[in-house]
């Protein structure tokens, strides 16, 4: 089109389209103008909100012209780009990270104080999304931030949920749960891309027939079908020109197909049709690291892969490449087994659409996918009905069956007569009725399988993947240790030491390099440099008291030790073990004389996070905690000596307050259970000491900072089984700490002991499945020793500048750079600057 235009008319839309200035003026104006237009309003009847409203307006408007200039240079060269297919995006806030990650944060502080407005208070209006559970969820949004930062060509796949994760409130002590309606005041972190709409089909039948050359062809005929609808998500890299994409689907009823219904004269039906069409991205599945087996989530799981793969291979098609180039232009890294269905799915096209033979189309599939595992909690292990499966997608089904018979004929070619080893590999279990096991499908279709901490990555390879190991040998099976980002976990949430750190280091270089950090090691014998260190942690416990005072109703003292277990409520992370231990403490304290409680160290100890609205036993764990809370911080015999809360509503946003004020955080879950960890990475990057067992991450984070600044305890991933079968069938007694503490919530010390009868159970002997009594003289100990630590103040600032100092592994752009060189085979592109909006 453009080329028919007149040479004015070329050079008008060239001159109007230079980007805006950066300068003050300008972005007030920006602002302003939002104000009056788009938003309506004018100056003299703005809150907080509107202010918010429209600086994110104005931020946008930088966002999008930065997103348009990448995504136009991206198709012009048209690099291999990675396609990271992920369920759960948990990005939190976007105002602040936007801004600092483009460098403009400086001047719209400046520009909206002008105003009259402050701009802490302003980000408080900002809504979190929370379209993620847990540790999954947030590793994707880590993992996008560095993506871009790092200049990789690389968009993220997801689904638009109209309610992310449930609003947590207490009442009574008890989780309820409140949809997160997160939409309510419209989103702008989101570009609607209303022009892009996939039809996606549901149910139907399967038509075999002979193709001109005798071959036969398998033609899926959907019943049903509704549309995908793309809604784009700026992703700014940190001081780079690079913007990538989250692309996320909502489902919307078509206007094409299911005319049947009207012309039945069913118009109820057609209606009914219509809102379940929509119901499919309605709402994100509050399970972590639990399978729940339910049809509109095999649903969700369908709609999105599909709608990514067209996508995927539509943007393929308009390089006019031959087909085998297809692994050498796209990398598909599946975020667990949730978007294993797309393996299933590209073979389809390939083999039914684009005609290609099953071997040739196989070979692209297996060379393009590369799966991440993040657990092997059996409880989470996705599977699939058959007849459930083969009711919503019936060509899906021949597919897996056809994948598993050639995978299983080379089994047994390799290994024959082997019927045990058949059984144990195969894609489907031979229950009632048959299942299909996702995580081996994701492991036949993918080039490589990785683990998310080095323990965890060896744990798979003899454990659930042990015969996939035998068969395809060592180098199929990695580790890729997870990291967090440090522009928001430690730049922008801790942002008075990210300033001593830049200060202390000569430069911000660290920022994108964070191995810089070890610089401030040499920092331990300097008094001055461990007083500024120190404050500025106090600073931010006093910002984390006054949360505590105006969620939880308590007052607490920022000089008593910040003790802080935040994660979802799981039986494997034993925040049950925490309390427990916490009564322990609470009973030795009142049996104490004046004069010992003089030399008791203050502890503040604070829980938060979710469990799943149906996880009964998790829930009961809260109703504890904050019994215990009740009668602990009532008694006046022990006053401050210890305070336990319980904050609400746990997420990104109160994340970003909690990690910089702990002085010692909780990674306590039984050996081999912790996939990883990720708060862990937060908590040390910022200069808490952590407790914790040798599980997931832990176990290279105490490589990294070494013994003496890390606070290990319990037994270790290989005793496990050991210690349970001797529990189960020799009776080990129960620790004699732990019996005590439960005698105590039997007398009812916490309420009525009748309603904790279920969770205590749980302790029986025999029945300890996640070792509490085996660990819990040694968590005891081991929080003696975090006291006595915490005393000589002066030796723990020096563990806490040590503990940051030495945390460069742990950033996210080590983890990224990582799968690009080893498994995506992608290389950087900086997009330039060429000053056009
Ligand atoms: C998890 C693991 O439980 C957690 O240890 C890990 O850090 C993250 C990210 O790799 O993945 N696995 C899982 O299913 N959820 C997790 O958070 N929900």
């Amino acid at each position: 089109e453009k080329a028919k235009w007149p040479k004015e008319t070329v050079d008008l839309w060239a001159k109007l389209s230079k980007k805006e200035a950066n300068d003050i003026d300008t972005i007030q104006r920006s602002i302003v103008h939002h104000v009056t237009t788009t938003l309506a309003r004018a100056a003299y009847n703005m809150d907080n909100f509107t202010a918010y409203q429209a600086v994110a307006l104005s931020t946008r408007d930088r966002l999008i012209s930065r997103w348009n200039e990448t995504q136009g240079q991206l198709s012009k060269a048209d690099p291999k780009r990675v396609y990271y297919l992920s369920l759960e995006f948990l990005l939190g806030r976007s105002m602040d990270n936007a801004l600092l990650n483009m460098g403009l944060k400086g001047t719209y502080d400046k520009s909206i104080e002008k105003l009259g407005f402050n701009m802490e208070d302003v980000i408080e209006s900002e809504v979190d999304a929370a379209l993620g559970n847990g540790g999954l969820g947030r590793l994707a949004a880590c993992y996008m931030d560095s993506l871009a930062t790092l200049d990789y060509p690389a968009w993220g796949y997801g689904l638009r949920y109209n309610y992310g994760i449930f609003q947590q409130r207490i009442v009574d002590g008890y989780q309820t749960e409140y949809p997160d309606y997160w939409l309510n005041f419209d989103n702008p972190w989101e570009l609607p891309r209303l022009d892009i709409s996939i039809q996606i089909g549901f149910g139907g039948h399967v038509q075999t027939i002979q193709d001109e050359y005798g071959v036969t062809r398998h033609n899926w005929v959907p019943a049903q079908s509704v549309q995908a609808i793309a809604y784009d998500v700026p992703i700014p890299g940190y001081d780079t020109e690079n913007c990538n994409n989250i692309r996320l689907w909502r489902s919307k009823p078509t206007r094409v197909f299911d005319l049947t219904s009207f012309n039945e004269g069913n118009y109820e039906k057609s209606v009914e049709d219509a809102t379940n069409a929509e119901k499919i991205t309605s709402v994100l599945y509050p399970n972590d690291n639990t399978m729940a087996g339910k049809e509109l989530r095999l649903k969700q799981q369908y709609f999105w892969t599909a709608a990514s793969l067209h996508d995927i291979v539509r943007r393929f098609k308009k390089s006019m490449r031959e087909w085998s180039d297809f692994p050498d232009q796209v990398a598909i890294q599946l975020n667990d087994t949730h978007p294993t269905l797309a393996i299933v799915e590209l073979q389809r096209l390939l083999v039914d659409e684009e005609m290609l033979n099953w071997d040739d189309a196989w070979e692209i599939v297996t060379k393009t996918f590369a799966f991440t595992n993040h657990t092997v909690l059996p409880e989470a292990m996705e599977k699939w009905s058959v007849p459930m499966f083969e009711y919503l997608l019936p060509r899906h089904l021949q597919i897996i069956f056809d994948i598993n018979l050639f995978f299983l004929q080379k089994v047994e070619k390799k290994v024959p007569n082997d019927r045990g080893l058949l059984n144990r590999m195969s894609i489907i279990e031979e229950a009632q009725p048959q299942q299909i096991r996702m995580a081996h499908l994701a492991v036949v279709g993918s080039h490589k399988v990785n683990g998310v901490a080095a323990l965890h990555s060896s744990l798979i390879k003899t454990t659930i993947f042990k015969d996939f190991v035998d068969y395809y040998g060592e180098e199929k099976f990695i580790n890729k240790t997870n990291g967090v980002t440090p522009r928001r976990w430690l730049h922008q949430s801790n942002p008075q030491l990210s300033a001593l750190i830049t200060e202390t280091l000569g430069s911000d270089k660290w920022l994108k390099d964070l191995s810089l950090l070890k610089g401030l090691a040499a920092k331990t014998g300097d008094a001055a440099f461990r007083k500024k260190w120190m404050a500025i942690k106090r600073a931010n416990k006093v910002r984390l008291a006054e949360l505590i005072k105006e969620r939880c109703g308590v007052e607490v003292s920022p000089d008593a030790l910040f003790d802080v277990q935040v994660k979802r409520i799981h039986e494997y992370k034993r925040q049950f073990m925490n309390i427990l231990s916490v009564i322990h403490r609470y009973r030795t304290i009142k049996s104490m004389t004046a004069a010992q409680k003089a030399s008791v160290q203050p502890r503040v100890v604070i829980f938060g996070g979710k469990a799943a609205p149906g996880y009964y036993i998790a829930k009961l764990v809260i109703k504890l905690i904050n019994s215990v809370a009740a009668v602990v911080n009532q008694d006046p015999a022990v006053g401050d000596l210890l305070k336990v809360v319980f904050i609400p509503d746990y997420n990104v946003s109160v994340a970003e307050v909690i990690v910089p004020a702990s002085d010692i955080s909780q990674h306590i879950s039984t050996a081999g259970t912790e996939a990883s960890g990720t708060s862990n990475m937060k908590f040390v990057l910022n200069g808490g000491l952590i407790i914790g067992t040798l599980d997931g991450a832990n176990v290279e984070i105490l490589e990294e900072i070494g013994e003496d600044n890390i606070f290990i305890f319990g037994c270790m991933a290989h005793e496990v089984e050991d210690l349970r079968h001797a529990q189960r069938y020799r009776g080990v007694p129960m620790d004699p700490a732990l019996q005590g503490v439960i005698s105590a919530i039997e007398k009812g010390t916490f309420e009525d002991p009748k309603i904790f009868q279920p969770l205590i159970s749980t302790l029986t002997v025999g029945k300890d499945f996640y070792l509490i009594s085996a660990d819990f003289a040694s968590y005891i100990t081991a929080n003696q020793q975090v006291d006595a630590a915490y005393k000589k103040q002066d030796e723990w600032s020096k563990k806490s500048i040590l503990c940051t100092a030495h945390m460069g592994k742990f950033s996210s752009d080590r983890s990224v750079k990582e799968y690009a060189e080893e498994i995506w085979n992608i290389k950087p592109y900086s997009v330039k600057d060429e000053g056009y909006m």
